[in-house]
C-alpha cells in the first residue's frame, strides 16, 4: 500500500467514527506498533536508495497530520459528550411535556362560581387563618357552643383558628359593604377530622343574598336553578327543618339521587335522595353584628362542600382520591 492510500483510507475512516473509543481504535489500527503507518516508515529501508528520502518525507508528514486530527478528534468527542450531534436524528418528532390541567375539585368550584356568577353573584375572597370572632363569635356561635370544640377546630392559639367554614368571608364583605349584598365565598376549610368520608382539609362554597323582602322562597328558588344547572332539570329538590347557629329556620337540602333518581341505590343508602346543602334564612344576630338594619333587610345563606358535588357529579365513592395526587386519577378530569 503507498502512503497516499494509507492516508486516504484513515481520513476515511476518521469520518465514520462516532466517539473516543471509535478514536482510539483507528489510532492504534495507523499509528500503534503494529499499524500501517508504523509499518510502512519500518519498510522504508527494504525501497530502492533513491526513492527512501521522499516517501520517508512523506510518511512522517502523514503521520503528524493524523496525530493532529485524532487529538482534534477526540478533544471534540470529549466537548460535546460522545458526539451526540452525529448521534441524535433531528428529524425525530420532539418529546412535548405534559400539559397539566385543572385538578377536578378546582374545575368544579369553577363551575359553580360560574353558575352563580350569571345569577347575579359576586365572589368574595378572604384568609384561611381567622379570628376567633370571624369564624364564630359574629356568626352567632357562642363560646362552649359544640362546633368550637378542640376535636373539630384547628387552634392556632387561643383567638386564631384554622377556618372551618367560609362564613367568615362574608362577614367580612357584610362588614364592608352596605346592602344589597349577593356574594359568593368558595375555599379551603380545615377541621380535625379523617375518615373514608373526610379529610382534614377541604373546600366549600357558601352563598349569601340581603335585600329588602327577600324570602325563603327566593332561596329555593335559587337553589333549584343551581342543582338544575348543575346536573339536570330532572333532579328534584326537597327542603327539610334543621339547626344552624347562624340562620333561622335553617334547612337541609337533599337532591334526587343523581345515580339511581329515586329508585335507591349504594350511593343513596336506598333513600333515593342525596344530601348536598345546608341553607336558610340569616340570623338577626348575625346581622346586628355587621350593623345592617334587620328591620329593613332580610337574607339568605346556604353552605355546600365542594368534594361532595365532585364525587356525586364523577361517581367518585372515596373522597381520600381527590388529595392522593395519583395521576392515573387526576388524568381522568
Ligand atoms: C353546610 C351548611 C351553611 C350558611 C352555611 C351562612 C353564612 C353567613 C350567615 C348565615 Cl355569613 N349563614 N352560611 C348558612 C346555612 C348553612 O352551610 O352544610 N355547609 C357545608
Amino acid at each position: 500500500m503507498t502512503i497516499s492510500q494509507i492516508n486516504e483510507n484513515a481520513l476515511k475512516e476518521l469520518k465514520a467514527t462516532r466517539s473516543v473509543d471509535d478514536i482510539n481504535a483507528l489510532s492504534v489500527k495507523y499509528l500503534g506498533r503494529k499499524g500501517a503507518l508504523t509499518l510502512f516508515l519500518r519498510n522504508i529501508s527494504n525501497l530502492p536508495p533513491a526513492e527512501r528520502p521522499e516517501a520517508g518525507k512523506m510518511a512522517n508528514q502523514v503521520k503528524k497530520a493524523l496525530e493532529t486530527l485524532f487529538e482534534e478528534a477526540t478533544a471534540k468527542f470529549e466537548s460535546v459528550g460522545q458526539g451526540m450531534e452525529d448521534i441524535i436524528d433531528v428529524s425525530l418528532p420532539g418529546r412535548t411535556a405534559q400539559p397539566g390541567s385543572l385538578h377536578p375539585i378546582t374545575q368544579i368550584t369553577g363551575q359553580v362560581c360560574d353558575i352563580f356568577t350569571r345569577l347575579g353573584f359576586n365572589v368574595a375572597e378572604g384568609p384561611e387563618i381567622e379570628s376567633d370572632y370571624y369564624n364564630f363569635e359574629a356568626l352567632n356561635i357562642p363560646k362552649n357552643h359544640p362546633a368550637r370544640d378542640m376535636q373539630d377546630t384547628f387552634y392556632i392559639s387561643e383567638n386564631v383558628v384554622l377556618r372551618t367554614h367560609t362564613s367568615p368571608m362574608q362577614v367580612r364583605f357584610m362588614e364592608k359593604h352596605d346592602p344589597p349584598v349577593r356574594i359568593i365565598a368558595p375555599g379551603k376549610v380545615y377541621r380535625c377530622d379523617s375518615d373514608l368520608t373526610h379529610t382534614p382539609m377541604f373546600h366549600q362554597v357558601e352563598g349569601l343574598l340581603v335585600d329588602e323582602g327577600v324570602s325563603f322562597g327566593d332561596l329555593k328558588g335559587i337553589l333549584t336553578t343551581f342543582i338544575h344547572q348543575m346536573f339536570d332539570e330532572e333532579i328534584s329538590l326537597r327542603f327539610r327543618p334543621s339547626f344552624f347557629p347562624f340562620t333561622e329556620p335553617s334547612a337541609e337540602v337533599d337532591i334526587l339521587c343523581v345515580m339511581c333518581r329515586g329508585k335507591g341505590c349504594r350511593v343513596c343508602s336506598q333513600t333515593g335522595w342525596l344530601e348536598v346543602l345546608g341553607a336558610g334564612m340569616v340570623h338577626p344576630a348575625v346581622f346586628e353584628n355587621v350593623k345592617f338594619d334587620t328591620s329593613k333587610f332580610t337574607g339568605f345563606a346556604f353552605g355546600m362542600g365542594i368534594e361532595r358535588i365532585a364525587m356525586l357529579k364523577y361517581g367518585i365513592d372515596d373522597i381520600r382520591k381527590y388529595f392522593d395526587n395519583d395521576f392515573r386519577f387526576l388524568r381522568q378530569f
